[in-house]
């Protein structure tokens, strides 16, 4: 894993750029990992794993039926947004089981995008509840599938119950252009907290 550069979260490292880390959550197989994967400008480090019996009826399947591999630690890739802003990724495991990781996975994190499969909505709460209880700023991505349906943004966000100044944006996590759209809307919302200044000091 190359780490190079890699300075204290949200400071600015030598040559005025500033690393970032962000957490990729949401429920399981939202399309973390696919993410990760599409945008990271290196080889993603994964920690995938054959999905086992121990899922059934933990997981809700629907519309992942086909899947045949899960999350069991992180996902790691990185991106440059710009000359002066480096994000670490860093994808959450999307199985219950695994969210005992959560809390030092989340250590040093200025932000999130919380992604979540609108046929599947309740998967995600637990990844909101997350960020609310650990105050770690987050936008909503909706990781849109072939027979997702469309829903105004308003039920949504009310079906999230999130509150009206946090970003809900729509994705395909399989598409490298879309990916970064939702870490621009990450960075601009942050910015917007004054959690992160996008120009180097
Ligand atoms: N059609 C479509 N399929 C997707 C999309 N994103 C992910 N997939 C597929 O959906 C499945 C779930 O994706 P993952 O990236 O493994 O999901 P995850 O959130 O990392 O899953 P866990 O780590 O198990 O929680 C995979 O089979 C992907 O190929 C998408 O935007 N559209
Ligand atoms: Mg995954």
């Amino acid at each position: 894993m190359d780490l190079k550069g890699f300075d204290r979260p949200g400071r600015p490292a030598a040559g005025g750029t500033r690393s970032v880390k962000v957490m990729i959550a949401g429920g399981f197989g939202t399309g973390k990992t696919t993410l990760v994967r599409s945008v990271s400008d290196i080889k993603p480090l994964t920690t995938e794993e054959t999905l086992t019996q121990a899922s059934v009826g933990d997981d809700h399947l629907i519309g992942v039926a086909d899947k045949t591999e899960t999350t069991v630690s992180l996902d790691f890739g990185k991106i440059s947004l710009n000359d002066s802003l480096m994000l670490y990724l860093f994808g959450t495991p999307g199985q219950e089981r695994f969210w005992f990781l959560w809390n030092g996975l989340f250590k040093g994190a200025l932000g999130a995008i919380v992604l979540v499969d609108t046929r599947r909505l309740a998967s995600s709460f637990r990844a909101i509840e997350e960020m609310e209880r650990q105050d770690v700023p987050f936008v909503i991505a909706l990781n849109i599938f072939p027979d997702s349906k469309q829903h105004p943004i308003e039920e949504i966000r009310d079906a999230l119950d999130i509150s009206p100044d946090i970003p809900v944006v729509a994705c395909d996590a399989r598409d490298r252009a879309s990916s970064r759209d939702v870490l621009i809307a990450l960075i601009r919302h942050l910015k917007e907290r004054s959690a992160i200044a996008l120009e180097p000091r």
